[in-house]
């Protein structure tokens, strides 16, 4: 089997990445059964000569082999802070209004492509299968190809791709394309994200459909399918967990889990508990909304101005309702550990998941699969989480519509036990059956196809996509940690 090499802007602490549950795990296990390489960022700015500049630092974990690169103050400011978090993530996400598209920050974005091929290039063995990740990396690929690398490379984007308008908003849009073009396979979140990206691919570059399904721009062929992200459902269901201390005891609680973004749609959602507090007033003193909202991003502007908006929000809910006993928005502002996280789903009457718009969301996965089953929680959900694809037996919400989002509120704590139970199993079902190392296995099957110059099957769905890589799975009778959920 030949070696993976993974890119990313972050390179994860392998030895931590059972913990992390999400897409770490599989990546980490990939990489060990497969021996890989994995390239990218090391956190840290500082410059360094010309020489050292594309000459990564190399560490051996567990048979793989870690190696990172520093960027410049400049960089940092112009390629992470500029055009990936303040160009790419705002429009990707539907928020034209906010991207600061004048700031003259592609250049850099480029060159910091660049230099990552350049350090990767003599580090590469003829029979790598590649796989690059996310926004950040776009031009990776075509920067590769420049260099001479003529591997398979595949490129996974974790957040959604907004409707082909909206790309052709953004000044370089054409050399963008053009480096998702140098792909032999695209992966994305969901069938709506893979309709964009080819709307926008006929539309805007002139790319045309094969036969075969697969896409041709700027004089190559492509494959554009979707992957769900999922995670390692195992590291969610347990024993049952002692409860958290609750506030008072008999308080129930709605839990959200988000990174503090402007996308996960936090002041609609305080905003639909204010007016469920308002229109029920029977259910004051009994329902608590913890929100926990670790800080990400705090140097931009637009991330300032949403926790100052929330603190406001919520400081204004607990005056107007909030007793000495009772406080109905617990809202922290930093990161729980893993084992907190789990015990704390386990003991929410609800999961209030309510993104204006999010590639997959996790904690909707992570929520389902820490449910005790004999008296599970409900889930409500964004329709605009590329979750709510595969799970239609959530409460599905608008997350603009905050009357909405109040009455769901009281339909989830008046449901019965039956109904309850019938909704969780379904959940769970799907996201066993689409776990992350489906996810890892499906993607990389379709890779090596491409590798091996076949014409490339698209999986017709997800559900194809992850029955291949459970055969695929058990014939290679990898390693028990390798295997499904
Ligand atoms: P994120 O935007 O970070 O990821 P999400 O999918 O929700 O969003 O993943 C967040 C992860 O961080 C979850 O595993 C969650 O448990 C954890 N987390 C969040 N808040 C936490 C807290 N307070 N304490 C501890 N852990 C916390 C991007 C895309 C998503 C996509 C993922 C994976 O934006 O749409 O689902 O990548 O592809």
């Amino acid at each position: 089997m030949s070696r993976i090499v993974l890119v990313s802007n972050r390179v994860a602490d392998l030895a931590k990445a059972s913990q992390a549950g999400g897409v770490a795990v599989a990546i980490a296990d990939t990489l060990h059964a497969r021996k890989g390489l994995w390239l990218g960022w090391n956190g840290r700015i500082g410059d360094r000569s010309e020489e050292l500049r594309t000459r990564p630092d190399l560490t051996e974990s567990d048979g793989t082999t870690i190696a990172t690169l520093s960027l410049s103050a400049r960089e940092h400011d112009d390629y992470y802070t500029g055009y990936s978090n303040n160009v790419l993530w705002p429009v990707f996400h539907a928020r034209l209004d906010i991207a600061q598209f004048e700031a003259g920050y592609y250049q850099r974005y480029l060159d910091v492509n660049k230099r990552f091929a350049q350090a990767l290039r003599p580090l590469l063995n003829a029979d790598d299968t590649i796989w690059v990740h996310d926004y950040h990396l776009i031009p990776l690929g075509m920067e590769l190809r420049a260099l001479g690398v003529s591997n398979p490379i595949g490129f996974f984007l974790h957040i959604p791709v907004p409707p082909a308008q909206m790309f052709l908003a953004i000044p370089e849009h054409r050399e963008l394309a053009r480096g998702l073009a140098s792909y032999d396979l695209i992966g994305l979140q969901t069938k709506v994200d893979v309709g964009n990206l080819i709307d926008y691919l006929q539309d805007g570059v002139f790319g045309r459909i094969l036969q075969d399904g697969r896409i041709r721009a700027f004089d190559r062929e492509l494959a554009i399918a979707s992957f769900p992200v999922g995670i390692d459902v195992d590291s969610f269901i347990g024993s049952r967990p002692k409860r958290v201390r609750e506030q008072p005891p008999t308080t129930i609680r709605l839990l959200g889990v988000d990174r503090l973004d402007y996308t996960k749609g936090l002041p609609q959602k305080f905003r639909a508990f204010n007016r469920f507090l308002e229109k029920y007033p029977d259910y004051r003193r009994k329902v608590t909304l913890s929100q926990i909202a670790p800080p990400t991003r705090e140097t931009m502007a637009a991330y300032a101005d949403i926790r100052h908006e929330l603190e406001t929000l919520s400081g204004r809910i607990n005056g107007r309702y909030g007793e000495l006993d009772w406080v109905p928005i617990q809202y922290i502002h930093r990161t729980a550990p893993r084992k907190m996280l789990v015990d704390i789903y386990r003991n929410s009457r609800i999961g209030f998941v309510t993104p204006l718009r999010d590639g997959m969301n996790l904690v909707a996965k992570e929520y389902v699969a820490a449910q005790d089953p004999n008296d599970p929680g409900v889930l409500i959900l964004s329709r605009f989480a590329g979750a709510a694809e595969q799970m239609k037996e959530a409460l599905i919400v608008n997350p603009y519509d905050v009357e909405e989002m109040a009455n769901s509120i009281k339909v989830a704590l008046e449901m019965g036990l039956t109904e309850r139970q019938e909704r969780y199993q379904a959940l769970l079902a799907g996201v066993r059956r689409n776990n992350t190392y489906v996810w890892c296995r499906s993607f990389l099957h379709a890779l090596d196809s491409v590798g091996r110059r076949n014409p490339l099957a698209i999986p017709s769905s997800p559900s194809d996509a992850a029955r291949k890589a459970l055969q695929e799975i058990e014939l290679a009778r990898v390693s028990p940690r390798m295997q499904p959920n």
